[in-house]
């Protein structure tokens, strides 16, 4: 029997198929910091990634942004139900920076400036899911939206991009970071609403 369901392709959500359950659309850029916005000072800036076993790669902001970057054109989906489509950054793919990087780690913690942390599987930095991004619409990046870099991981709430970001550790075993240990969801999908433990 062939079962024709109208109610499925009839229907359509405000913001057509680009929204996650539950979020709205904003055309503004809305500020999330839970503290102040550091003040970075390009000469001492770093990024590093250390292993499991301890082993650090480092990038100064000459490093990073010799680098090949990327362009990508990215939907932001905030845990607070904004999200805002076509956003446009320069950064540096992390495949690229983890490409030398030898490490049996499934889990990755990201550290910012100021003590924010926020973590997530490895395998969701790879395949071009996320980026250290630097420019946003063509502009250096505001510090208040993180710069001079940020992490760029938008596939998952925006907390996971975490401003002013530093270095990512790759674990053996997961570490929750500052929200997931106030009670927000381990991993994060806008797609299957994940906000908060138990989602
Ligand atoms: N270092 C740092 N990164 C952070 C945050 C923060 O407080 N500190 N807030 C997170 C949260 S909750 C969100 S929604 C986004 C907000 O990014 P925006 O301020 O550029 O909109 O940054 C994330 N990254
Ligand atoms: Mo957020």
């Amino acid at each position: 029997m062939a079962v024709i369901s109208r109610g499925f392709h009839g229907r359509r959500r405000a913001g057509g198929d680009k929204l996650p359950p539950g979020q709205y659309e904003t055309r503004d850029f809305p500020v999330l910091s839970a503290g102040p916005t550091p003040r970075i000072d390009l000469d001492s800036w770093t990024f590093t990634v250390t292993t499991e076993a301890g082993a650090a790669h480092a990038w100064s902001w000459r490093e990073m942004t010799a680098l090949p970057s990327e362009q990508p054109v990215v939907d932001l989906h905030c845990v607070t139900k904004w999200s805002k489509f076509g956003t446009r950054w320069r950064g540096v793919s992390l495949d690229l920076l983890l490409a030398d990087v030898e490490s049996a780690a499934e889990f990755a913690l990201v550290r910012s400036r100021g003590g924010y942390t926020t973590n997530l599987p490895l395998e969701d930095l790879l395949d071009g899911k996320a980026w250290i991004a630097f420019e946003y619409e063509g502009e250096e990046l505001a510090p208040q939206h993180g710069g001079p870099a940020r992490l760029l991981v938008p596939h998952l709430y925006l907390w996971k991009s975490a401003k002013w970001v530093e270095g990512i550790d790759l674990l053996l075993d997961d570490e929750p970071g500052f929200w997931e240990t106030a009670g927000y969801n381990n991993y994060g999908d806008p797609w299957r609403e994940q906000r908060y433990q138990g989602d």
